[in-house]
C-alpha cells in the first residue's frame, strides 16, 4: 500500500473534514444509544467494571444532577475490589473526560506528496478495512490478518477474527508478561494460575515476593489481602534488588543481585529437601520426580548460592525455614510480569516447585482451586478451520506457548526468504504496541511490512499513529461490554454498562466488530440485534437476566463442590501425564527442554552501565494513563532511581535531568530526573514503565519523562514459550542533550 508508513501527528493535520459525508453517524448514534439506555428507568447508578487495569473491579459509576459522571465507586460485593477502588480506578473518569482523546474515524491520505489523516465517517472507515481484509483474504488466505488486542474488547474483536477464518489473535499480557508462569504451573500442577491469581494471600501466614511489587503492583484485591494477612501476623519475605514498598512491610529483606533468582530458588529447595523440612506425606502422595529433584538440587548449597546471589547462606537457610514453618499456609507468589531473562519458565518451574514441596497448592493460605461459572456464547454458525499457523512458520519453536505470542506473530509479519508466507494485516485494539513490545527497531519492520493496518484506541497514541484507518473507540464509562466472569473462591460475574453516551463520534467494539462484520459477508455470527440482546440471552442462560444484572452489578453463584481446598488424604489426579504433581517435568522433556530447572548465568553491566530496571507506581497504568488528567496531577512523569555512591561518581545531583544510553547506543528521546537513593543497588537504575510519550497530541504527557521500552533492544527470548525477556539492559548516563535541539 505504502512503501513507508509515515508517523502521522493528528494534530498536525489540516482536518479537512472532508467531502466525507457524516450522516451515517448522525443517523445511527442516537439510536445506538437508545438501544443502550432505556429512558423510562431512572439509573442514579450504573454498574461498570473498571478498564485501568486488568484487575477489572467492579464498581458504581455515580453522576451529577447535570447528568455528568462524577465518581466510580467500588462495589462491595466483588471480591476484586472489595467495595474499594485503586486510585487509579477512582482517576478513571479522566479518561472520559479526556480532552485530547480521539474523536472520529481517520484514514491515512496521502496530499501534496505527504502522508495525513482525514476524518471520514464510520462507513466509509469501515467499508474501507472490509474491502482490504476481504483482498487480503483472497490473495493470501484469512490466516494473514492477525487481531492484537489487550482489555475487554477483544472478545468481539476476537470473535470477528474467528468468524473471518484467522487464529492469529494475541495479547501482550502472555509473552510480555505472565505467559512463563503459566506455561510453568501447567506443566507442574496440570493447572494455570489465572487471573486474579488463586494466591489465597488472606489466610497465608508466610508470603514470598520475588520481584513481585505488590503495593507498587496494584492489583486490588491482592494488595487489600496482603495487608491483611500482614494484620494476622503473616512474615513477609521479599526478595528484590529494589528496597520495594512490599519489601519495607517484610520482615526479609533479600536484596539479590538481579539475574540470579533461579540461584536462590535452586538453593531453597536444596535446604527445604534436605533438611526434610517439605512435606513428606503431600510430596509422597501427589508428587512424580521427587529422588531426581533431590540428586538434582544437590550441587545448589546455600553457600554456592551466595557467591552467585550475594546473599549470605545464613539468610538463604533462616527464611527456608520460616517458609517450612508456616506450610502449608505459605505462598511463593508467582508473580506475573515475570518475562525478565529469558530463562522465565525454568525460574517459574523453579517456585512451583517449592510450592509443591511446601504442600501449598490446593491449601488454605496457600494456592485455592478457583470455580467460575460457564456463560455459553450467543449461538453462531462453527468457525472455519484455520489451515496456517504461525508457529509453522516459527518452524517448531514455542510448541509449549498456551496462547499466541505477540513477538511471534511480528516476527512472521516480517518478510524472510525462509517462510513462504507472511502476515499482511494488523488489528491493533487497546494496545500501544510501540511501548509494550520490546526490540522497537522490529516492531517498526513489521508495521512497515503491512499492507492493512487499523487501530481501535481511546486515545492518539504512539501506535495510532502508524495506522491506516484510526477508529476512536468510546470508554469503558460509555459501553457495555462482555459479562465479566472470573475464577474466585466462589464463582462471580458482572457487567459493564454504559453510565453516559459516547462523547464525540467514538463507538464501542461490540458494535464496530458486529458492523465490520456484515461488511464482510459475516452477518450469520452475529445474529443479534445488538448487545443487549446479547447479554440478556446469555444472563438468561445462567439464572439472570440483563435488567436483574443493570440494578445488582455483580452476582456471586455458589460453588458446585466443596472443593477450595484439598481434603487431607484425598486422592486427587492432576491433568498432567503422569497424573501427579511434576516435579520432574515429562512435557519440558519431551520437548527437549530440562525436566529440572538448572541455574543459567546471565551477563552483567559492563564498566560504567547499569541495568536497567523497570516497574509500576501506584497511580498509573503502563502508557495508557500517563496524559489522565486526573492521574497526571498525582505524578506527571518518572524518574531514575540512583544509588548515591555512583551519584557520587558521576557528580549526579538530585532532580539533575539525563539522558540515558543503552549497550547498542540506543539514546533515551528525552531526559529523566535522578532520584538520589539507597533503595536501589549499585548496578542498576530504575524507573517507572509508562512515560516517555512522543506523540504530541498527549498534551500533558507528552516528553514527559523517559521511556524504558525504547532502551530494551536486547531481547531474551524463552526458548520454551518465546517470552520476551526484557531485563538484560543496560544504561549509561549523558549529562548533556545529545541531541540537537530541533530534533526533540
Ligand atoms: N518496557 C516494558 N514493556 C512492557 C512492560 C513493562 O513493564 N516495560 N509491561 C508488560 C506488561 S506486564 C503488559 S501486561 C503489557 C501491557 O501492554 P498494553 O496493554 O499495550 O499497555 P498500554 O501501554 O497501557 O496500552 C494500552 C493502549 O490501550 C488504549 N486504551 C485504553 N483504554 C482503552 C479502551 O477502552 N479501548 C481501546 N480500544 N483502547 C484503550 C490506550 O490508550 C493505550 O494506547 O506491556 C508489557 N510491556
Ligand atoms: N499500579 C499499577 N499496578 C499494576 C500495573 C500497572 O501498570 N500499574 N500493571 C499490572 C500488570 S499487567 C502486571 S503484569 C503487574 C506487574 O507487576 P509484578 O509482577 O509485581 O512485577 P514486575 O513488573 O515483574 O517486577 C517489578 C519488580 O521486580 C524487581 N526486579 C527487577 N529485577 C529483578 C530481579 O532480577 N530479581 C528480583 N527478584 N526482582 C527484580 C523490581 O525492582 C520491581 O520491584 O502489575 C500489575 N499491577
Ligand atoms: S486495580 Fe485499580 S485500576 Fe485495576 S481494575 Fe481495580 S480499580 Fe481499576
Ligand atoms: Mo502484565
Amino acid at each position: 500500500m505504502y512503501n513507508r508508513r509515515d508517523f502521522i501527528k493528528i494534530t498536525s493535520l489540516g482536518l479537512g473534514s472532508a467531502a466525507l459525508a457524516t450522516t451515517f453517524f448522525d443517523s445511527t448514534t442516537a439510536s445506538i444509544f437508545a438501544s443502550q439506555i432505556d429512558s423510562t428507568i431512572k439509573f442514579s447508578q450504573t454498574p461498570t467494571y473498571c478498564e485501568v487495569c486488568f484487575w477489572k473491579c467492579a464498581g458504581w459509576v455515580t453522576k451529577n444532577e447535570e447528568g455528568e459522571i462524577w465518581k466510580v465507586e467500588g462495589h462491595k460485593d466483588d471480591p476484586h475490589c472489595n467495595g474499594r477502588l485503586c486510585p487509579r480506578g477512582t482517576g478513571g473518569v479522566g479518561m472520559y473526560h479526556d480532552e485530547d482523546r480521539l474523536k472520529k474515524p481517520l484514514m491515512r491520505v496521502e496530499k501534496d506528496g505527504k502522508q495525513t489523516y482525514v476524518e471520514v465517517s464510520w462507513d466509509e472507515a469501515l467499508d474501507f478495512i472490509a474491502n482490504k481484509m476481504t483482498e487480503i483474504k483472497e490473495k493470501y488466505g484469512p490466516e494473514s490478518m492477525a487481531l492484537f488486542t489487550h482489555g475487554s474488547g477483544g472478545k468481539f474483536l476476537g470473535h470477528l477474527m474467528k468468524s473471518y477464518g484467522s487464529p492469529h489473535i494475541t495479547a501482550p499480557s502472555f509473552a510480555q508478561c505472565r505467559g512463563p508462569r503459566e506455561v510453568a504451573f501447567y506443566s507442574t500442577f496440570g493447572e494455570g494460575v489465572y487471573s486474579p491469581e488463586r494466591t489465597d494471600i488472606r489466610d497465608t501466614r508466610c508470603l514470598v515476593l520475588i520481584g513481585s511489587h505488590i503495593g507498587e503492583n496494584m492489583h486490588n484485591g491482592q494488595v487489600q489481602e496482603m495487608s491483611e494477612a500482614i494484620e494476622k501476623g503473616a512474615t513477609i519475605i521479599t526478595v528484590d534488588p529494589r528496597f520495594s514498598t512490599a519489601a519495607s512491610k517484610s520482615k526479609h529483606w533479600l536484596p539479590i543481585k538481579p539475574a540470579t533468582d533461579l540461584a536462590l530458588l535452586l538453593a531453597w529447595t536444596h535446604v527445604i529437601i534436605n533438611e526434610g523440612w517439605y512435606d513428606k506425606e503431600y510430596v509422597e502422595k501427589y508428587c512424580f520426580g521427587f529422588d531426581q529433584l533431590k540428586a538434582h538440587v544437590q550441587q545448589y548449597t546455600p553457600e554456592w548460592a551466595y557467591g552467585v546471589t550475594t546473599l549470605e547462606p545464613k539468610q538463604i537457610i533462616e527464611t527456608a525455614r520460616e517458609m517450612a514453618k508456616a506450610a502449608p499456609a505459605v505462598i511463593v507468589h508467582p508473580g506475573r510480569h515475570v518475562t525478565w531473562y529469558g530463562d522465565d519458565t525454568q525460574r517459574l518451574r523453579a517456585v512451583a516447585i517449592l510450592n509443591a514441596l511446601l504442600g501449598s497448592w490446593g491449601r488454605r493460605g496457600g494456592f485455592y482451586f478457583p470455580d467460575k461459572i460457564s456463560i455459553p456464547s450467543y449461538p453462531h454458525p462453527e468457525y472455519p478451520k484455520a489451515t496456517k499457523s504461525y508457529l509453522d512458520a516459527m518452524k517448531g519453536k514455542y510448541n509449549l506457548a498456551s496462547e499466541v505470542i505477540s513477538n511471534g506473530l511480528c516476527e512472521v509479519t516480517v518478510p524472510s526468504p525462509e517462510r513462504d508466507w507472511n502476515i499482511k494485516g494488523w488489528i491493533v485494539n487497546g494496545t500501544n504496541l510501540i511501548h509494550t513490545l520490546p526490540d522497537q527497531k522490529k516492531t517498526m519492520e513489521a508495521i512497515q511490512s503491512l499492507e492493512l493496518m487499523v487501530a481501535i484506541d481511546t486515545m492518539p497514541m504512539e501506535i495510532t499513529g502508524y495506522a491506516d484507518v484510526v477508529l476512536p473507540e468510546c470508554t469503558y464509562l460509555e459501553r457495555y461490554d462482555a459479562i465479566r466472569n472470573s475464577p474466585h473462591r466462589d464463582p462471580v460475574i458482572c457487567l459493564r454498562m454504559p453510565a453516559v453516551e459516547p462523547k464525540y463520534d467514538s463507538k464501542p467494539d461490540w458494535w464496530i466488530a458486529k458492523e465490520l462484520g456484515e461488511k464482510l459477508g459475516l452477518k450469520e455470527y452475529f445474529q443479534y440485534k445488538d448487545i443487549e440482546e446479547m447479554l440478556d440471552w446469555q444472563l438468561k442462560k445462567v439464572g439472570s437476566s440483563l435488567k436483574e444484572m443493570q440494578k445488582i452489578g455483580v452476582k456471586t453463584f455458589k460453588r458446585k463442590f466443596d472443593d477450595l481446598y484439598l481434603i487431607d488424604g484425598q486422592d486427587f489426579e492432576f491433568n498432567t501425564s503422569t497424573g501427579k504433581i511434576e516435579l520432574y517435568s515429562t512435557e519440558l522433556a519431551a520437548e527437549g527442554f530440562d525436566p529440572l530447572p538448572s541455574f543459567t548465568e546471565h551477563k552483567q553491566p559492563p564498566a560504567g552501565f547499569y541495568r536497567l530496571n523497570y516497574g509500576r507506581a501506584p497511580v498509573h497504568t503502563f502508557s495508557r494513563t500517563a496524559n489522565n488528567p486526573n492521574l497526571s496531577a498525582i505524578m506527571k512523569e518518572n524518574d531514575l532511581w540512583v544509588n548515591p555512591k555512583v551519584a557520587k561518581q558521576w557528580g549526579l545531583k538530585n532532580g539533575q535531568y539525563v539522558w540515558l544510553k543503552n549497550q547498542d547506543d540506543i539514546v533515551s528521546t528525552f531526559s529523566i530526573k535522578v532520584r538520589v537513593t539507597e533503595r536501589i543497588r549499585w548496578d542498576s537504575v530504575y524507573m517507572v514503565h509508562g512515560f516517555g510519550h512522543s506523540e504530541k497530541n498527549l498534551s500533558r504527557a507528552f516528553g514527559k519523562g523517559a521511556s524504558d521500552t525504547e532502551l530494551i533492544s536486547n531481547v531474551k527470548v524463552d526458548p520454551i514459550m518465546g517470552g520476551t525477556g526484557m531485563r538484560e539492559n543496560f544504561v549509561t548516563f549523558l549529562t548533556e542533550d545529545p541531541k540537537p535541539k530541533e530534533e526533540v
